[in-house]
C-alpha cells in the first residue's frame, strides 16, 4: 500500500462474515446464533490518569472486536481467534469454572482476555459455548485491542444468559479480568468507554465516581487522525506496573488517597521526600488532570486551538516526565505539527509504541497525511463525513449485538 494513504477499516458485516465462515468450517452445524461486537478507543487527552483517579477524554473507534458464537449443552467452551498477527495457537478449549474450581490464565495468551471475563462474569454460572473472534482493532496498536475483546465477550455472554444489565459493572468486571488474568493492573478508561461510548462524541470520564460526560464531536470541519508508530507495545512488561507503583508511593508520601486530591504545592513542598523519577511521574499526573479538565472545555467551545496545544504539552509531559513515549512516537507529532491546519498531535494510550492521535482542520488532512508519511497500517477517523459513514455501526455497540 502507499505510504501517506489511509487504510480502509473493514465494517462491522464483513468481520461478522469472516467470523461466522471460520465458525463454519471449525464446528460445522447450523452456524452461530449470536453475534457481537465492541469498539476499540483513542484516548484524545488524559494519559496515565485513570488509574489515578482523574479525568480522561477518549472516544470510541469504528474499529471493533466481534463476536460469534452459540449456546452448548456442556460445561465446556471452544474459542478460535481470527484476528490479524496472531502468532500463537489458534483454539482454545478449557472446562467452565465453577465455586471449587476458578479459571486460571494460560496458554495461549490471547485467550486469557477470555477466560478473565468468563471468571468475572456477573451471572454465574456461564453456560457452554463455542465461540469465533474477529477484529479491526489493530493488536498492540495502543487503540485498546485487549478492552474491546473483553467487552465483546461479556456482551456474548450477555446474550447467552442475561446479567442485570448495569453498563458500569459491565466495565468494572472487564478491568477485573485483565488485572487477574492478563496481569495488566490497567485503569478503568478503556473498558468504561467501550462499554458506555456514544457515537460522534468524546466521553469526559470521571475515573473517580465513574461518572461520564459526553463531549460532542460532530464538527464537519474537523477531523481525527490516528497514526499508528508500528512500534508495537506490550503493557504486560514490567513498565506500566511500575509507573502505577510510582504515582501510588507518590499520592503515600504527599499523604493524599491518590494523586487527584493533590496540588503542584504540595507536590513542590514534598520534593525533597521524592526521589526525581516519583517526583517527575507525579507531577505529569497533577497536571495532566488539570489539561484534560481544560480541554473538555476548550472542546465544547470549539476552542481547537487552544485543544490542540494542551494535546501538544501531554505528549511532552509523556516523553520527559513519565517518559512512556519513543523516538516513532515523537517524529510523528513533530512532523504532524508542522503542518498549518493542524491544532495538535500527541501520542494516545499506554505508551511504548502504538499510535498518535492529530487533531486537523478537514482540509489540511491531505498534506498532513504526505506529510507526515503515515505507515502503512495507519487509519484515519474524521468525524464529519467519513464518521458519519460509521454512525450505524457505532449505534450497532448500544445494542451491543448484530442481528
Ligand atoms: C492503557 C490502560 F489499559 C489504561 O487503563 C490507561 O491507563 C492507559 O494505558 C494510559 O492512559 O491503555
Amino acid at each position: 500500500r502507499d505510504r501517506g494513504k489511509a487504510c480502509p477499516v473493514p465494517s462491522v458485516s464483513e468481520l461478522v462474515a469472516e467470523a461466522r465462515r471460520v465458525y463454519e468450517q471449525s464446528f460445522g452445524g447450523d452456524g452461530p446464533q449470536v453475534a457481537v461486537c465492541a469498539p476499540g478507543r483513542v484516548n484524545l487527552i488524559g494519559e496515565h490518569i485513570d488509574y489515578n483517579q482523574g479525568f480522561v477524554l477518549p472516544m470510541a473507534l469504528p474499529m471493533v472486536t466481534v463476536v460469534v458464537g452459540s449456546r452448548t449443552s456442556g460445561q465446556s467452551a471452544s474459542i478460535i481467534t481470527a484476528a490479524k498477527d496472531v502468532e500463537e495457537p489458534r483454539r482454545v478449549d478449557f472446562d467452565l469454572p465453577n465455586d471449587k474450581a476458578p479459571l486460571s490464565p494460560g496458554k495461549p495468551s490471547w485467550a486469557n482476555y477470555v477466560k478473565g471475563v468468563v471468571q468475572h462474569y456477573r451471572a454465574p454460572p456461564v453456560p457452554g459455548f463455542r465461540a469465533v473472534i474477529a477484529s479491526s482493532v489493530p493488536l498492540g496498536g495502543g487503540l485498546s485491542s485487549s478492552a474491546s475483546l473483553e467487552v465483546a465477550m461479556y456482551t456474548f455472554l450477555q446474550q447467552l444468559k442475561p446479567d442485570d444489565g448495569d453498563k458500569v459493572a459491565k466495565a468494572v468486571a472487564c478491568q477485573k479480568a485483565e488485572h487477574t488474568h492478563a496481569g495488566v493492573p490497567c485503569g478503568i478508561m478503556d473498558q468504561f468507554v467501550s462499554v458506555l461510548g456514544r457515537e460522534a462524541h468524546a466521553l469526559l470520564i470521571d475515573c473517580r465516581s465513574l461518572e461520564a460526560t459526553p463531549v460532542p464531536l460532530s464538527d464537519p470541519g474537523l477531523v481525527i487522525l490516528i497514526s499508528n508508530s508500528n512500534v508495537k507495545h506490550s503493557l504486560t512488561g514490567s513498565e506500566y506496573p511500575s509507573r502505577r507503583r510510582q504515582c501510588e508511593e507518590a499520592a503515600a508520601i504527599l499523604e493524599k488517597a491518590s494523586l487527584r486530591d493533590a496540588t503542584l504545592k504540595d507536590l513542590e513542598d514534598a520534593k525533597s521526600r521524592l526521589d526525581d523519577e516519583t517526583y517527575r511521574r507525579a507531577r505529569h499526573v497533577i497536571e495532566e488532570i488539570e489539561r484534560t479538565a481544560q480541554a473538555a472545555e476548550a472542546l465544547k467551545k470549539g476552542a481547537y486551538k487552544e485543544f490542540g496545544k494542551l494535546m501538544v504539552e501531554s505528549h511532552n509531559s509523556l516523553r520527559d516526565l513519565y517518559e512512556v513515549s519513543c523516538k516513532e512516537l515523537d517524529e510523528l507529532v513533530s512532523a504532524a505539527v508542522e503542518v498549518e491546519g493542524v491544532f495538535g498531535s500527541r501520542m494516545t494510550g499506554g505508551g511504548f509504541g502504538g499510535c498518535t492521535v492529530t487533531l486537523l482542520q478537514a482540509e489540511a488532512i491531505d498534506r498532513t497525511m504526505q506529510h507526515i508519511q503515515i505507515r502503512p497500517s495507519t487509519s484515519e477517523t474524521k468525524v464529519s463525513s467519513g464518521y458519519k459513514r460509521h454512525l450505524k455501526l457505532l449505534s450497532l455497540f448500544e445494542q451491543h449485538c448484530i442481528p
